[in-house]
């Protein structure tokens, strides 16, 4: 049997998702300093079926000093659904928003791009709000609707369907541009350790609310069975910060 090679299914993807991971680990070499992240042994890289159709899931994963978590995640169905998923955690000692972005895709076609820079007390810190508000804003063709367990995410989500070649380079910079805001933002904060409690209770409502993505949780059972899936979105996908 071959081995997989770590960009052997990144190859394999939808073009916007391959150019997306790129840019998305550039940028983090760009301006984070990371280390690896170990996951558990059997999560890294996944095989399973769902309706006949092989499920495949690389993750890689890092850490910096202000990030707990940076999590990127490229799977694949057959040949049918092709998925980039991306969030970035900070550390409990830093006041910072979530970094999240999803693409989904079909025979392709992306149905989904979506990011956002969210909060985790009530509103963004003042850095972002000025800058984002400073970016040129793009409308898109097909701006889709939010759905009902995202509240937790900020006046600045996009969420659509890009319906050219021009809206997905569009949506994969304006991506690129949130999260080069948020990295330059990460590493000029100081960490204030007295918001310890508000920034977990932040991140606990985020994950809570991910869980709730009916979408991305049938993907999973389908393949891996409920309490596979269960386990995956728990401690892989959106796990709490430790208490
Ligand atoms: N997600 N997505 O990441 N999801 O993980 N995703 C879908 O065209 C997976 C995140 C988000 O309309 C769909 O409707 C799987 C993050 C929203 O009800 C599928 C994985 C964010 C929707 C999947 C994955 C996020 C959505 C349907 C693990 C945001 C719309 C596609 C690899 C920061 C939900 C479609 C709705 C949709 C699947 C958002 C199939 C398996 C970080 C809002």
């Amino acid at each position: 049997m071959v081995t997989p090679t770590a960009s052997s299914l990144r190859e394999q993807q939808h073009p916007m998702i391959r150019v997306l991971a790129d840019r998305i680990e550039a940028t983090w070499q760009q301006f984070l300093t990371l280390s690896p992240y170990h996951l558990p042994d059997d999560l890294g890289y996944i095989e399973g079926r769902l309706e006949g159709e092989r499920l495949t899931i690389e993750n890689r994963c890092y850490q910096t000093p202000q990030f707990r978590k940076l999590h990127l995640e490229l799977a694949r169905v057959g040949k049918n659904l092709d998925i980039l998923h991306c969030v970035m955690f900070p550390r409990p000692d830093y006041s910072l928003p979530m970094f999240g972005c999803d693409l989904v895709g079909g025979r392709g076609q992306i149905s989904a791009a979506i990011v956002d820079l969210s909060p985790i007390a009530k509103t963004l810190p003042e850095g972002y709000v000025d800058v984002l508000d400073s970016l040129p804003f793009h409308s898109f063709g097909e701006e889709r609707d939010l759905p009902g367990w995202g509240t937790i995410f900020s006046p600045y989500c996009r969420f659509i369907r890009p319906t050219s070649p021009e809206e997905e380079a569009r949506f994969v910079d304006l991506i690129v541009a949130y999260l080069d805001l948020h990295c330059q933002h990460a590493i000029a904060t100081p960490a204030t350790p007295s918001q310890r409690e508000i920034v977990m209770a932040g991140q606990r409502n985020y994950c809570e609310q991910q869980q709730k993505n009916d979408k991305t949780r049938r993907v999973l059972e389908k393949a891996f069975g409920e309490t596979w899936a269960e386990r995956y979105m728990t401690t892989v996908l959106f796990d709490l910060p430790e208490v």
